[in-house]
């Protein structure tokens, strides 16, 4: 009998790819620790290019409605953690198919909602907080809020244990060379958005900064970037070359990475731009200068999360200014200032990772409220 705890992951993919890239990499973080996941998932499509290979430990089930046959599988092995994620409502004859099996073991699994990141300070008085669940199949239980921060007493980030080994591997030359992206030690700069208004600037900015230095190659990721990037290049000037014959800025368009190859991305190059809630933590432990761009809110209620990041940053102004700008307020982008800015990523970096990650965090809450098995 296998006693390693089963953890069941759901994930509704709301738009775009956080939600399915956060689950993914904590499901296969889980599983190097000796965990048995199922990821529910209701459009896992985004899986096969961010996880080909997929992971020992992880099986990916569809979250169809209803679950229908793979609710068999709570008979073979019964859930231990349940973990709702980004406030998706688990499927009702899940839940009624676990008390049934809680029932019979007199052993309630420990729920949790897994929560968006936030650097705000809701999330310190909101971290770990119960929610006793009042109706259905498992009145009496809790549901436990958790929420990933970037302070102790939040839930902490997304970490992997092998992090440092593997990135301490890398070889930038290789990888490139590897991915057959032409480099002739152009400064690189990768670019994950969705459509910043201030795009076309920060394309004249590169071209400048390639006029009078080394000259910038541009990795625009698969997608909405690579559509953004389209939209504006069409007929710009900056495409001349310099006197040495090279051009300023030259750009490559990248397919879909794999998470992992998406990590190699932000370590190769000098200027990270990322989006979201899942590649702005990859940017920070990448170490090197990055910009994000957040995911916006119809309310605006992006912009207080954004400048409560730059806090947590510790960002200098003209990094503070650049992010302002590239997040849709009005104003010009300063040049890009890679010294002072990547020495920033790297102080935050050392900060970070003095605290604990986050599956470092769930293994210890749900040992906590639910000793392991006799
Ligand atoms: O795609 P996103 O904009 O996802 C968003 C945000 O997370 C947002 O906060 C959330 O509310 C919304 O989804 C629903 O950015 P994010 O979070 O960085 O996720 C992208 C994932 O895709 C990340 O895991 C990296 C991965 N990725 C690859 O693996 N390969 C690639 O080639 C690219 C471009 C991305």
């Amino acid at each position: 009998m296998d006693h390693r705890p089963q953890w069941d992951i759901f994930c509704k993919v709301i738009d775009n790819h956080g939600d399915i890239g956060v689950c993914w990499r904590l499901s296969a973080e889980l599983a190097a620790r000796g965990q048995r996941v199922r990821l529910w998932v209701d459009d896992g499509s985004a899986l096969q290019w961010m996880a080909p290979e997929g992971c020992d430990g992880v099986a990916v089930l569809p979250w169809l409605e209803p679950l229908g046959m793979n609710l068999m599988r709570l008979d073979a092995a019964p859930c231990d953690v349940l973990v709702e994620a980004f406030g998706c409502e688990i499927a009702p004859e899940f839940i009624a198919a676990c008390a049934e099996g809680a029932g019979a073991t007199g052993q309630k699994p420990v729920w949790l909602n897994l929560e968006y990141l936030s650097a705000e300070a809701y999330v310190e008085r909101c971290h770990a907080m119960p929610s006793p669940v009042l109706h259905g199949p498992a009145a009496g239980w809790t549901k436990w809020f958790f929420y990933p921060g970037f302070t102790p007493a939040t839930g902490g980030l997304l970490r992997e244990d092998a992090l440092p080994a593997r990135q301490a591997a890398f070889d930038r030359q290789t990888w490139l060379a590897g991915c057959g992206i032409p480099w002739k030690g152009e400064t690189l700069v990768s670019l994950f958005c969705y459509e910043p208004p201030a795009l076309a600037q920060l394309l004249d900015h590169l071209a400048r900064a390639g006029t009078s230095s080394a000259p910038v190659r541009l990795l625009v990721t698969a997608g909405r970037a690579t559509s953004a990037v389209q939209a504006v290049v069409h007929g710009q000037k900056w495409r001349q070359p310099r006197q040495d014959g090279r051009e300023p800025l030259s750009i490559s368009y990248l397919p879909w990475l794999s998470q992992r190859d998406f990590d190699h991305l932000l370590w190769a190059c000098d200027l990270n731009f990322v989006r979201g809630e899942d590649s702005v933590v990859r940017g920070l432990w990448a170490g090197h200068a990055f910009v994000w761009q957040i995911y916006p809110q119809g309310d605006q209620a992006h912009l207080p999360k954004l400048e409560a990041f730059l806090d947590m940053l510790e960002a200098p102004p003209s990094l503070r200014h650049f992010h302002q700008v590239w997040n849709g307020l009005p104003g010009e982008l300063p040049a890009p200032d890679l010294p002072l800015w990547s020495a920033c990523t790297q102080a935050a970096r050392q900060r970070l990772q003095n605290q604990t990650d986050l599956a470092t965090q769930l293994l210890d809450f749900v040992t906590h409220k639910r000793p392991p098995h006799a």
